[in-house]
This record gives structure tokens, C-alpha cells and sequence, in this order.
């Protein structure tokens, strides 16, 4: 079977990687040429645990290669981004242009299949128009349905195998189509849908967390005023077996859980009252956290303060620092007029303004350390080891990632977000 990947992020190569190491031939296609150059020549534009050793097998057997353009396949695999406009409201043409692209290209008895998150009716209002150019008949002689990936970034690999996934099929030939593509390395349950149920499913699963994200930060701001541990509070409440309440922070980022909520709220304004409210509160969090450290410095007659942001990251162990907390919470210290450095060590090129490359310059000119990502390098920092421009400088952890008492007896003034 030959399949054609268009979109080779976060999703589409390694979802590209393993079907060409489950035996199929697989052509991926990104627009990209300079990301079609590092694939093929085995280089990754992005990290992922266990991508490269997987690639350099797909291509190495000669089952993997990347092209700008599509070719005549049996099945399309679409995986390309789907963000928001700066007023909210979905950006489609990532997606009607990919469609558009294969369609010169598309024979009877091909199956087209969108990853992408998408707006509930986007396969039938977006993509199924696109399709018709190819005068197939839809359902008879060409098949389409929508399979979201549900990955997490930097457990990819195990999350694409064990997961369980909605198929949602323009009828029920294309589902059972789509299915028996990913049972060749998916062994969670294939659950068989409609294509608008399924692009609803999606988008419904990452408002769940984005809302419950929500409460715990207002949470957090109530603990605070109470003078109560917030994380101990939801570690305990989370104790009781029907509640599962997130953990708070300095703000939501990625593509997906601080977007996709828009798409309801687009498809329906007037009803989706607290899918905004909490989209709203999670954007908050940067200037509440912004705050919190000035308020610290304050407190400590520190004029003129700097602060050093640790991670840039939108979260823990990744290098994907798109849509990242962080960078709103430098945003916002800027806005109140304090200096800012930051460090990641998971973003090896300088990226950021106020980035420097070692920890030791970050920490050494700072007098208040905000950590914003709970990458395993932070955890694992001795604080001992560290210089510090303070002789006890302030530490507000924001994501709970370290051990307060290691920090206090390091001479730390240590603070955490929601305590
Ligand atoms: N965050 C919190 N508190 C939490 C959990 C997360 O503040 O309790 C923050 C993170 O720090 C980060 C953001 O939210 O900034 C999103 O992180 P995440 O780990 O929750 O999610 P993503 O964006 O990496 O991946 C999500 C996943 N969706 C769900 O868990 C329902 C993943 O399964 C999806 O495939 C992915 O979105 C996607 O592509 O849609």
C-alpha cells in the first residue's frame, strides 16, 4: 500500500515514520523544501523521544521519503496545522490547501483521511468541496473520514500504539477503511464513528482539560488569599475516586488545548459561556504570574529588579516553545517594567530576546528566579551548586516541580504559585 503524508510537524512524521516502519511505502510531503532536505538526509526539525532512531530506519530501508509535493497514493494522510486567527476564529487554509494540493493526484479507491484538529463540519464544508474537484464519486469512489490524533508531545510514539482512537468516517465504508489502515501498529481500541462526531470528540477533549485547567488556576488564586497550599489541597481532593482536578500554572500553550476551545466557541457564541470564561482565565495567568513575582520583589525592597524566566518551553521536556506561557509571562514582567533574562535548556538556538545560553548567566544576574517549566533539569538542580547575584535570592516556582525545603536551606526565599 502507498500512502502519501501531507504535513511533516509535530503529527504528521512521526505518524509518517511508523506506518513506513509497519511495511508501508509512505511519500510525505511538506512545503518546507529545507524540512524536506534534513528529513531525508535522516535529520529531525523537531524533538521527539525515539524519532530519529525511527526515522533513520524508515529511511535507511528505503521505505520513507519527503517530497514537496504529493504523489498518486492509495491512501492521503492530512497533518497540518489548523491555528487560530488573531480574532479567535479558526484558520482553515492550511487545510483546504492541503486538500487542494492532493487533488490532482487522487484516483477511485483512494481514502483521504484529516488528523489535523478541526472545527466540528470541516470535512464536510471545507474539505468534501475541495474533493469534488476530482469528479469521484464521494462515499463510492473516494473515501474520507477524520481520525484525530490524540498524541502527546514527548510520548508520541507510545501514545500512537496504545491509544484508543475515533475514526469518524463521511460514511461507514470509509471508517472501516481508516481502521483497518491503523490497526497495522495501533493496538488501543479503533472506536467507528460519523466524521462530524469525531472532529467534535477532539475538540471536546481538550476543552475538558483547558476548563478543568481553568478551575484549578482560580483555585489556586483563592488558595493564595487563604494562605493554603493549593497543590496539597488538589493532591488530597484527588484522592476522592470521581475527582481529577489539573494543576494550575503560569498559563495554557501548545497549539491545541489553548486553541481549540475556540472553535466552540465560534460555532456557538452565545452558548459557550464557560468554554470562553475559562479560555479567558487560562490567558490570565501570565499577567497574574507577572504580578506575583513584582509583588515578591516588592516585598523585599528590591528596586529595579531583574528576573530570570526558567524554561521557554510550553511545557516539561519538550523544545516546542510555540504558544508558550512563558514568553507571555516575559511579555507581561516587560509591560510592568521589570528586566528580564530566560533560559531553556531544551531551546538550543537563541530563540528569545531575553535569552541566554547557561543557566549560571540566567541566575547569576537575577535577583528572582521564575520557574515556568517544569523541565527534569530544573528538578533536578542542587541549588547549592548555583551562583546567585542575591545572597538569598527569590525563587516562585509556578508548576510545583521543586523541593521547597532543599531550596529554603539553600538560603532560598522560596514562593509557588497558588500558596
Ligand atoms: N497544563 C496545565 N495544567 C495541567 C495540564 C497542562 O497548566 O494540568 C498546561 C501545560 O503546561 C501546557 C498546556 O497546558 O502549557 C498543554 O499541555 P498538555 O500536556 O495538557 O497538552 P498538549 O497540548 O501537549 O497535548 C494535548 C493532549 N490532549 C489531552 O490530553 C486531552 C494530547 O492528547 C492531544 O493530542 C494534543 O493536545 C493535541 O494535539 O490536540
Amino acid at each position: 500500500k502507498k500512502l502519501c503524508v501531507v504535513g511533516l510537524g509535530y503529527i504528521g512524521l512521526p505518524t509518517a515514520v511508523m506506518f513506513a516502519n509497519s511495511g508501508l511505502q509512505v511519500h510525505g510531503v511538506d512545503r518546507n523544501e529545507h524540512v524536506v532536505q534534513l528529513i531525508n538526509n535522516k535529520q529531525l526539525h523537531i524533538e521527539e523521544n525515539g524519532l530519529q532512531e525511527r526515522l533513520e530506519k524508515a529511511v535507511d530501508v528505503g521505505h520513507f521519503q519527503a517530497w514537496t509535493t504529493p504523489v498518486e497514493a492509495d491512501v492521503y494522510i492530512i497533518a497540518v496545522p489548523s491555528p487560530i486567527n488573531p480574532d479567535n476564529t479558526a484558520n482553515l487554509e492550511f487545510i483546504r490547501a492541503a486538500t487542494a494540493s492532493i487533488v490532482p493526484f487522487v484516483k477511485k479507491g483512494a481514502l483521504v483521511i484529516l488528523e489535523s484538529t478541526v472545527p466540528p463540519k470541516t470535512v464536510e464544508n471545507i474539505m468534501l468541496p475541495e474533493l469534488r474537484k476530482t469528479e469521484l464519486i464521494i462515499g463510492e469512489e473516494l473515501f474520507v473520514s477524520h481520525s484525530p490524533e490524540r498524541v502527546i508531545p514527548g510520548k508520541i510514539f507510545e501514545e500512537l500504539v496504545n491509544n484508543d482512537r475515533i475514526v469518524g468516517g463521511i460514511n461507514a465504508k470509509s471508517a472501516e477503511m481508516t481502521k483497518d489502515l491503523y490497526e497495522v501498529f495501533v493496538k488501543g481500541t479503533i472506536h467507528l464513528t460519523d466524521a462530524t462526531t469525531a472532529e467534535l470528540v477532539k475538540v471536546m477533549e481538550n476543552t475538558y482539560r483547558d476548563v478543568n485547567i481553568a478551575f484549578a488556576n482560580e483555585l489556586a488564586k483563592i488558595a493564595e488569599g487563604i494562605d493554603v497550599d493549593i497543590w496539597e489541597a488538589i493532591k488530597f481532593a484527588n484522592f476522592h475516586p470521581r475527582v481529577n482536578i489539573h494543576t494550575p500554572g503560569p498559563g495554557v500553550g501548545g497549539h491545541c488545548i489553548a486553541v481549540d476551545p475556540w472553535f466552540l466557541v465560534e460555532l456557538a457564541p452565545e452558548k459557550a459561556d464557560i468554554i470562553k470564561k475559562a479560555r479567558l482565565t487560562n490567558d490570565g495567568m501570565p499577567m497574574y504570574t507577572a504580578k506575583r513575582a513584582e509583588r515578591l520583589l516588592q516585598e523585599y525592597n528590591i528596586e529595579n529588579g531583574k528576573v530570570a524566566v526558567l524554561g521557554l518551553a510550553f511545557k516539561g521536556n519538550v523544545d516546542d516553545m510555540r504558544e508558550s506561557p512563558s514568553t507571555k509571562v516575559i511579555d507581561s514582567l516587560q509591560q510592568l517594567g521589570l528586566d528580564v533574562v530566560s533560559f531553556d535548556p531544551h531551546i538550543k538556538e537563541l530563540q528569545h530576546s531575553t535569552q541566554v545560553a547557561t543557566l549560571e548567566e540566567a541566575v547569576g544576574t537575577a535577583d528572582l528566579l521564575l520557574l515556568t517549566t517544569d523541565h527534569d533539569q530544573f528538578k533536578d538542580l542542587n541549588p547549592a551548586d548555583l551562583q546567585t547575584k542575591q545572597p538569598r535570592p527569590i525563587l516562585l516556582d509556578t508548576k510545583n516541580a521543586l523541593d521547597a525545603d532543599a531550596w529554603e536551606q539553600a538560603e532560598y526565599r522560596f514562593f509557588k504559585l497558588g500558596d
